[in-house]
């Protein structure tokens, strides 16, 4: 008799049609329904095939951000099967906690030899999802280790030239859409209506979307997330990815928080933590 393969989705239930939906595919969140309302963006043309990363939600980029000449483009834990540690259980304030959990395994040894841990707690609120990460570089371990990290959301929006976001006044960025030029950001608040690809560095800890689902807000708070990333691909770059709708563009922003522009120096039994707090205003 075959085995059923193990459950690939965890539901956190708040009630009030307010939920959150883990595949356990890269533990990517890929729903975040507040009062049955889905604040997250996932392709149509997304793949749950267990090889590709899921088009959309909250991907974990981890161990690297951008192209790695040791592994995949954002590093394997977003292609990494994660284990439940906790199952999802009220708190007593009413949320809903659950815990992922992700080590070294012969899968990842094939792109980075290193021994770690990553935990990533999810607590879903009323109207706000909490992401706590930590990344562990064991007791007993040999060797230090460099990282980068970041939360790849994928923001659902009925038109993304709608969206203005707060928070980037002034910061240096990387331009990835010419060539990695670094420029300063003269606008108060930034606006999509061409192909993006930004690397804001040492930005706020508060961003604000404006013009989300059902036009209301996203605000985005980071803590040891000192990088903000910035994306839409547009038409041309759009019909360039296989796993994304030709006519999506308009209905997705990147906004993603991360520790991407220096790695980050573990050594032997130290930890590093970093935090999330998406909340629909
Ligand atoms: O976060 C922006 C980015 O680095 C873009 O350059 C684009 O490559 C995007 O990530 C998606 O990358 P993926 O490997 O998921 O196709």
């Amino acid at each position: 008799m075959s085995m059923a393969a193990p459950t690939a989705v965890v539901v956190l239930d708040r009630g009030n049609n307010t939920t959150c939906t883990v595949n356990l595919h890269g533990a990517t969140v890929v729903s975040w329904r507040v009062n049955n309302q889905e604040q997250l963006f996932v392709s149509k043309q997304a793949l749950f095939d267990g090889k590709k990363a899921i088009r959309g939600g909250i991907p974990i980029v981890f161990p690297h951000f951008g192209p790695w000449p040791l592994g995949p483009q954002h590093g394997f834990a977003r292609t990494s099967r994660w284990h439940l540690e906790k199952a999802p259980e009220r708190l007593p304030s009413g949320d809903i906690e659950a815990i992922f959990v992700l080590m070294d395994s012969e899968y990842t040894h094939q792109f980075w030899k290193y021994s770690f841990r990553l935990t990533y707690r999810l607590i879903l609120r009323e109207k706000e999802l909490h992401f706590n990460i930590g990344v562990y570089n064991p007791l007993g371990s040999q060797d230090t280790f460099s990282f980068t990290l970041l939360l790849h959301t994928y923001f659902k929006c009925p038109d993304v030239r709608k969206c203005q976001i707060t928070g980037m006044h002034g910061c240096t960025f990387i331009d990835k859409t010419r060539d990695g030029a670094v420029y300063q950001e003269g606008r108060d608040v930034v606006m999509i209506n061409e192909w993006t690809d930004r690397i804001y560095q040492n930005t706020p800890q508060e961003h604000i979307i404006t013009n989300v689902v059902s036009g209301r807000k996203m605000r985005i708070q980071k803590f040891n997330l000192p990088d903000t990333v910035v994306w839409n691909p547009w038409e041309h770059k759009a019909k360039e990815i296989a796993d994304f709708g030709d006519e999506e563009f308009p209905n997705m922003i990147c906004v993603e928080a991360g520790n991407v522009s220096t790695g980050i120096i573990l050594p032997p039994n130290t930890v590093f933590e970093a935090s999330q707090i998406l909340q629909v205003m």
